[in-house]
């Protein structure tokens, strides 16, 4: 008898996902373009219904029609290959599934050529890492509707689940899923940038030693901060170096590593032309931190203020930090969803932002107790310009820009660098500015380029001979 799916790529991702579908009941085939990682899953696989093959056709004859193959392979080239490899051996009506952390002009293209064979091809974020695959990620798939709808079962089956509801939507067309993952992948990059200058405030301002930190953010757990990043880090703040007994937060390395997709989401804002400068500077931000040698010279010929107490108790700025990273984190998601809304506009995917909301609530890394409040604005109102302009999100950043404030000036005064946060407020700051110094801008271009601008008095384009007189 034929197998229900199949899933190539048996890497962490592919192997654990593969466990995931098995343990909801259904029957899968396994591929690898090497054939030890078949093996060594088959060994690892006993009790299960886990069928292994070790070719391309031994896999595709392997499955019941029409044909759902799940691709969890290195994205770029080898995802080309393995489709390469697959698609002579498929019929009309098969899909195609590709789980793998895709840049989403890539899934656009391969969902058209695979549409002229009638091959149905679902571009899918699957978030949550080896954990996720295993027991439930958050799953973000595009393409073809009535082709998701073959798979929806399974996809719902093996995702995350929160109060009861799967964590897998139809997202849109072609690469409108792998483009919602990029966005997270970025809200994520920001999430953890905001963490990491909370932290540093408190470190360098405070004297907090790891232990107190571990508290203060455990604290912070059961409020309105509660997610997953939050809670890993006040984990991290109790674990000890098995060598030298310190805290291990204290000997790694402070140069942050990438993959790419938080520069993916920056590229992708200056293409649409949309502000994303908290998540843009969190990427600036890794840069800066990997340029450590440089640093360190500089560390010995540039100079900062010296320290200033700030006012108020030690609690006091606890909890002006903890507000401005609530507030701050408003922003970047406020930034990530009016992206969305650009993108959606610009490939006419039709995203619905409250169902992103939701399937962002469990499985995936930025998972938070905050994503009902954001599912909860787009229900009060789909059409939401800014997440900022919702009325509880409105209530939230009125209230706590005053310690947003209070926390950039201290971070100033000591010298303590908090581009998340500055960026954060400055954002906040235009957005709700009715007249910003552009005049002046405008101005200038005319001025040097004859490129005209437009009057606050009346319609029509003008340019203006500046040196006339
Ligand atoms: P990797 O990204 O490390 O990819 C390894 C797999 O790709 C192996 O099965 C390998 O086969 C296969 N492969 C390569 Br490399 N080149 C190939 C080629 N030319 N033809 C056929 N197969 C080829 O695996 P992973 O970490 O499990 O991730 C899988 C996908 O899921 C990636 O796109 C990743 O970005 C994405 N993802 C990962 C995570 C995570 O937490 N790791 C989370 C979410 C998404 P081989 O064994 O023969 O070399």
């Amino acid at each position: 008898s034929k197998q229900q799916i199949g899933v190539v790529g048996l890497a962490v991702m592919g192997k654990n996902l593969a466990w995931n579908i098995e343990s909801r009941g259904y029957t899968v085939s396994v591929y690898n373009r090497s054939s030890e990682k078949v093996d060594d899953m088959l060994k690892e696989s006993v009790g299960k219904q886990i069928v292994g093959t070790y070719s391309v056709e031994e896999f595709v004859s392997s499955l019941e029609s029409p044909r759902k193959i799940m691709l969890m392979v290195q994205a770029g080239a080898a995802t080309d290959a393995t489709i390469n490899s697959l698609l002579p051996l498929l019929d009309k009506g098969d899909i195609l599934i590709d789980g793998g952390n895709t840049y989403y002009k890539d899934t656009i293209r391969r969902n058209k050529e695979l549409s002229e064979h009638g091959i149905h091809f679902i571009g899918t974020g699957v978030s949550g890492g080896e954990e996720g695959a295993l027991t439930g990620p958050s799953i973000m798939p595009g393409g073809q509707k009535e082709a998701y709808e073959l798979v929806a079962p399974i996809f719902e089956a093996i995702s995350a689940k929160v109060n009861g509801d799967a964590c897998s939507i139809y997202i849109g067309p072609d690469g409108a899923g792998h483009y919602v993952k990029m966005v997270h992948n970025g809200i994520e990059y920001a999430d953890m940038q905001l963490i990491a200058e909370s932290y540093f405030l408190m470190k360098n301002v405070l004297n907090l030693s790891a232990d107190e930190l571990h508290e203060v953010f455990a604290e912070w757990n059961k409020g309105e901060l509660d997610s997953y990043l939050i809670e890993i880090t006040a984990d991290i703040f109790k674990k000890k170096d098995a060598e030298t007994g310190k805290p291990m937060v204290d000997v790694i390395l402070d140069k942050a590593g990438q993959k790419g997709t938080g520069k993916w989401t920056s590229q992708s804002a200056l293409d649409l032309g949309t502000p994303l400068p908290i998540i843009t500077e969190s990427v600036f931000a890794r840069f800066i931190s990997s340029l450590k040698e440089e640093r360190v010279k500089a560390s010995k010929v540039l100079s900062g203020p010296a320290p200033v107490l700030p006012e108020g108790s030690k609690e006091e700025v606890i909890e002006a930090i903890r507000r401005a990273l609530y507030m701050s984190k408003i922003a970047s998601y406020a930034q990530g969803f009016a992206q969305m809304r650009a993108a959606s506009e610009e490939y006419d995917w039709n995203l619905q932002y409250g169902d992103i909301a939701m399937i962002f609530r469990g499985g995936c890394i930025i998972r938070a107790q905050f994503l009902q409040k954001i599912k909860e604005a787009y229900d009060r109102d789909p059409g939401l310009l800014n997440l900022m302009l919702d009325e509880y999100f409105k209530e939230i950043v009125e209230s706590y820009q005053a310690a947003l404030r209070e926390v950039i000036s201290i971070a100033v005064k000591n010298g303590v660098p908090v581009p998340g946060f500055s960026t954060a407020l400055s954002y906040y700051d235009s957005y709700r500015t009715e007249t910003l110094p552009a005049n002046l801008i405008q101005a200038q271009r005319d001025y040097f380029g004859a490129h005209t601008y437009q009057r606050v008095d009346k319609d029509g384009t003008f340019h203006t001979e500046w040196l006339e007189d």
